[in-house]
């Protein structure tokens, strides 16, 4: 039987905000990996960026585009994230793929995916359209709506190799020129925490630890590919860190594989022993961003607690005595509960210490306790208004969300850069 021949394609973003921190689609190059061995792949990937900083994050090539309807009350400019549509198009003009596999991330960002299906559509149309990642997990009903022939929810791949006909075979992600300096990996699943706020306890309820002789593979095969970065997309990257993180980074630094390690999706710094602390500085890790969140004791217990303010306090002290130099603290804005003098306080507090601060938006997250409390401010059945700017804008105004962004300027104009490269 003749091998299928299955395009893979990462979206284009419209969104007021997007920028490559690591943005990488590794589930998507996970699941191709799984189908290599039987069917001919090409990738493509509209989240080329144009340029990027020494540690490979970088800025999408975009343009203005009509903000949408749900957006009229938003006083910012509404983009398209990506490569031009018409290098698509020249693609499915030029080739014919018998199913076209589709990676999703955030919910508010479907209108990317309404694009590409739109495309298929039209010039492919005998091709099965599959959409599967956090998207579709999360609202498998309104993505359905778009159009594709498949939703995948979950990790369930089952239905996809049934629709291809192929058996499953375990392989390492599929990079083929996805790389680009940049690396992903994951060495756990799920996380045991249950934040209110959080998609993880609905989408990963169990933690588990890959095992170290896999993830060591995966990471070997990165570096032979060129990888200068990896960044872990890890939900608790910390948490059992004997079981797999510790081992992990000692045959790294017994290996003398030199990247730089990263952690976007931050750490929980309740797990930062002087121990892994070590660990970590010396396998090169150079940066820790940590999920702070909100400095206020009340709110971390109301929300899950997963962090007090002395856990960290201690965790800051102990990546600096272990040389750390680049540690970053997300400080949440827009949350149903938190109003701006406590985020104010929360930015102060973590500056206190030594770290500098990122202040990240509240998207609400569908089917969350906290997702639900959002109503006064986003109609939460629309993904759209699960938009990070516009929420937060809605919940505080713009003149005040501007104020917070300037104090956080101005804080860490105050903390050394350390050995960040822009
Ligand atoms: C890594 C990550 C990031 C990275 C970027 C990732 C990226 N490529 O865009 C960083 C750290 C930059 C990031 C940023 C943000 N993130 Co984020 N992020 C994640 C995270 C942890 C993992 C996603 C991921 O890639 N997983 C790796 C793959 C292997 O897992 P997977 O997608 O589940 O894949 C499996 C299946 O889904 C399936 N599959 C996946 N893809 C495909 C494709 C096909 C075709 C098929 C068939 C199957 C399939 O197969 C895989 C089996 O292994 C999720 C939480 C989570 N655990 O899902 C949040 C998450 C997606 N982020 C979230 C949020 C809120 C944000 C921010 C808005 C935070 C903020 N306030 O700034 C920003 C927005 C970024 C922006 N540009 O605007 C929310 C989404 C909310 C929403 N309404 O959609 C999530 C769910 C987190 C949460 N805790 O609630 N994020
Ligand atoms: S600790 Fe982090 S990943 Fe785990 S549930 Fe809480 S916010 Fe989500």
């Amino acid at each position: 039987m003749a091998r299928s021949r299955v395009l893979l394609v990462n979206p284009p973003i419209q969104d007021f905000t997007a920028c490559d921190f690591w943005l990488r689609p590794y589930g998507m190059l996970r699941v191709a990996g799984r189908i290599q061995h039987a069917c001919d792949l090409d990738v493509f990937d509209f989240l080329v960026s144009r340029t990027t900083d020494a540690w490979g994050r970088g800025r999408f090539p975009d343009e203005v585009v009509a903000r949408p309807r749900a957006f009229q009350d938003i006083p910012r400019r509404f983009r398209r994230f990506g490569r031009p549509r018409d290098e698509f198009r020249q693609l499915l003009r030029s080739r014919r793929f018998d199913a076209v596999l589709v990676q999703t991330m955030m919910t508010y960002w479907y209108p990317g995916l309404r694009e590409v299906i739109e495309d298929v559509r039209r010039f492919q149309p005998d091709a099965a359209i599959v959409l599967g990642g956090v998207y579709t997990t999360l609202l498998p009903s309104h993505a359905r709506s778009l159009g594709a022939g498949l939703v995948v929810q979950g990790s369930d791949l089952a239905p996809l190799f049934r629709l291809l006909a192929i058996d499953a075979k375990d392989a390492l992600p599929y990079w083929n020129g996805s790389l680009r300096q940049v690396g992903v990996m994951k060495l756990t699943e799920g996380c045991p925490f249950r934040c209110t706020y959080c998609a993880v306890p609905l989408t990963t309820p169990d933690f588990t630890s890959r095992p170290v002789s896999e993830c060591l593979e995966e990471f070997r095969a990165l570096a032979r590919l060129g990888a200068r970065d990896v960044a872990f997309y890890d939900d608790a990257l910390l948490f059992n860190s004997g079981d797999c993180l510790a081992p992990f980074l000692r045959s790294v630094i017994g290996e003398k594989i030199g990247l730089s390690f990263h952690t976007p999706n931050a750490l929980n710094a309740r797990f930062i022993s002087p121990e892994i602390a070590a660990l970590m500085v010396r396998a090169g890790f150079a940066s820790f961003f940590i999920g702070l969140e909100n400095s206020a004791e009340e709110w971390q217990r109301r929300t899950g607690g997963k962090l007090s303010r002395e856990e960290f306090r201690e965790a800051v002290a102990v990546l600096r005595s272990a040389g750390a130099r680049y540690i970053c603290a997300y400080a949440l804005i827009g949350h149903p509960d938190v109003e701006l003098d406590e985020v104010e306080a929360t930015m102060r507090f973590a500056h206190d210490q030594g770290a500098r601060v990122l202040l990240s938006e509240f998207a609400p997250v569908p089917g969350t306790p906290d997702g639900g409390r959002c109503r006064q401010w986003a109609d939460i059945e629309e993904p759209l208004s699960h938009n990070k700017t516009a929420f937060t804008i809605r919940r505080f105004g713009v003149q005040q969300v501007n104020r917070m962004k300037a104090l956080c300027r101005q804080l860490n104009s105050q903390v050394p850069r350390g050995e960040q490269p822009c």
